[in-house]
């Protein structure tokens, strides 16, 4: 058999499921994920390595309405992204109603000219009625080389998409060297999981308001010692964020650290600042300054 390489990407609206699929097909925690819709603020490639094959899949913010610049630079990385790949997963969570951002989505791809796998999400939270009619909604948005149920959570299913994904790569050799499961730097990675340590427990607007940046990372004996800031969009955040004598604060950091910890294969100490950088999703200045 001839070897298969190339990319793939994930699109769907925010919250179907993209990233965990992402994490569970790449067999590690590359990318963060959270019940918040729009967690996902960049282009991450994580690498899928098989003797027959290497896919890269690239797991992309969820395609929306956009109310901010930040919204609007977000559906700009997936659309570039989708510009470069060889096959795309559109992803529609089974446990909701296909709605006007599945269609809004699924308008789109004819234009691309690329074959695209449909692939229904979350199979475990839906019931088998549930899923049966959610398979023909979906057969109902567009023209699929493929339509197939999986559950990132259980695992189902996992295994087939890879291959069918595969099955739609052009035959050449690895792009990635075949040990590596993202080429995302370290730096952003830490980053992220602060991020995603934040998002736990905050509602409504905040976590759209949630950035985080690493200043600093030092080898300082058996210690990595990470110098971070979470910047917020107006003062009133801050104290939600730290909350009462700092405990919440504390709690980011030390869910944070776990997480860091594991990625580095070393001890962290986490040194986290909390700053106001004012409106800073509607400002474009800001936005290149946070890297977006
Ligand atoms: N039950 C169940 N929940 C899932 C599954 N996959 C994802 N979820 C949950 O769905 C929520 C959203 O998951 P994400 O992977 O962050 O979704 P996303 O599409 O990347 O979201 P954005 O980055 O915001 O576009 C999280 O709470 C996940 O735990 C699954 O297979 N089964
Ligand atoms: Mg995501």
């Amino acid at each position: 058999m001839r070897h298969r390489s190339g990319f793939c990407c994930f699109v769907g609206r925010p919250n179907a499921g993209k990233s965990t699929l992402t994490n569970a097909l790449v067999g590690s925690k590359i990318v963060i994920t959270s019940d918040k819709p729009q967690t996902t603020r960049r282009a991450v490639r994580g690498i899928v390595n098989r003797p027959d094959a290497q896919l890269v899949i690239v797991d992309t913010p969820g395609l929306h309405r956009p109310r901010t610049l930040l919204g609007e630079r977000l559906n700009d990385v997936v659309r570039s992204t989708l510009a470069d790949v060889d096959v795309i997963g559109f992803c529609v969570p089974a446990d909701q109603k296909v709605g006007p951002g599945d269609r809004f989505i699924a308008a789109e791809l004819p234009a691309l000219r690329k074959p695209v796998v449909a692939i229904v999400t979350k199979t475990d939270a839906a019931s088998r009625e549930q899923l049966a009619a959610q398979l023909v909604a979906v057969s109902q948005l567009g023209e699929f080389a493929e339509i197939v149920p999986v559950s990132a959570t259980s695992g189902e299913q996992l295994d087939l998409l890879a291959d069918l994904l595969v099955a739609q790569l052009p035959e050449g050799p690895p792009l990635y060297p075949g040990d590596v499961a993202t080429d995302e730097d370290v730096e952003a990675r830490v980053a992220e999981l602060i991020r995603e340590a934040a998002l736990d427990g905050v509602r409504d607007e905040l976590p759209h308001s949630i950035a985080v940046t690493v200043e600093e990372m030092q080898p300082r004996e058996a210690l990595t010692v990470v110098y971070a800031t979470v910047h917020l969009e107006r003062r009133s955040q801050k104290g939600i964020v730290i909350g009462p004598k700092g405990a919440r604060l504390k709690q980011i950091g030390i869910r944070a650290r776990t997480g860091i910890e594991q990625l580095l294969g070393r001890r962290v100490h986490l040194d986290l600042h909390v700053a106001v950088e004012a409106d800073w999703q509607r400002d474009p200045k800001k936005l290149d300054r946070l890297g977006f």
